[in-house]
């Protein structure tokens, strides 16, 4: 099955009960979990960002769709599983003060939990001080931060000074990403690693680690 129309116009118009149906579907066809993800599922929240920018739709639409993606995902999770039982590392994982957008950073986690590391989700709104109490409460290996908005992503150079403050800088790995984010903006912020996906998180999180 390569048609995932139907489950795109199911996410757009919020209409969860189809939506499943057609996540259902194509699983049961055969598609793979990264084609109904990226063909389906992220294709209809990027056109529902075309169309708030044109001021074609408003917030609860968007909510709604997201809500619609939230529960898809659900299915999706256990086809994230490795099958690794031993944690490949810790994970403290949260979207950043000021952003209210978890659907990417949702992805990452479940993805990552799924490769076999442990996740600590601190969810959205994370301020700075947040991330630290918590980094020196778990001792986590990778700090990492979601931002969907250009406005909320000097949050994360802020929680970078944080935890260099908190003297936790060099005992942590901290990743970024999300939709605005970018390997340059990584490097500016002196993150340790940028991903732009929640594939590649898993990839990069692992050599971030030296773990297979
Ligand atoms: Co908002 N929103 N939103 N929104 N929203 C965007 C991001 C926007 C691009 C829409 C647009 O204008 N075209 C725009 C941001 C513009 C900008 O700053 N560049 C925007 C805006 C403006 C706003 C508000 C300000 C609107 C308003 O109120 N006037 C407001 C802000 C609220 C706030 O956060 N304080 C707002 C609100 C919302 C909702 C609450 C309604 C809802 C979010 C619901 C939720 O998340 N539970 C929402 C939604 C749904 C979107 C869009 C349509 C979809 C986002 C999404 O979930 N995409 C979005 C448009 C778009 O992205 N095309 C938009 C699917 C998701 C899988 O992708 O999150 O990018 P993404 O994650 C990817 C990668 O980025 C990466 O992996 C994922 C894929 O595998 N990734 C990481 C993400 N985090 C990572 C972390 C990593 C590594 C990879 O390592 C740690």
């Amino acid at each position: 099955m390569d048609d995932f129309k139907a489950l795109s116009d199911a996410v757009i118009k919020g209409d969860i009960k189809t939506a499943l149906a057609e996540t259902q579907k194509a699983m049961d066809a055969g598609s793979s979990v990264r084609d109904i993800l990226n063909k389906g599922l992220i294709a209809a929240m990027d056109e529902m960002g075309e169309r708030f920018s044109k001021g074609l739709i408003y917030v609860p639409q968007m909510l709604r769709s997201a809500k619609t993606m939230q529960e898809c995902t659900k299915l999706l999770e256990p086809f994230f599983q490795e099958g690794d039982v031993i944690s490949k590392g810790k994970v403290l994982i949260g979207t950043v003060k000021g952003d209210l957008h978890d659907i990417g950073k949702n992805l990452v986690s479940m993805m990552m939990g799924g490769a076999g590391f442990t996740i600590i989700d601190l969810g959205v709104d994370v301020p700075s001080a947040k991330f630290v109490q918590k980094a020196q409460e778990v001792e986590p290996d990778i700090v990492a931060m979601s931002a969907l908005l250009s406005t909320t992503m000097p949050a994360m150079l802020e929680t970078i000074k944080a935890l260099q403050k908190a003297g936790l800088r060099d005992k942590v790995k901290v990743m970024i990403g999300g939709a605005p984010v970018t390997e340059r903006y990584a490097q500016k912020i002196k993150a340790d690693s940028y991903a732009s996906d929640a594939g590649s998180a898993v990839s990069k999180a692992k050599k971030l680690l030296g773990v297979s």
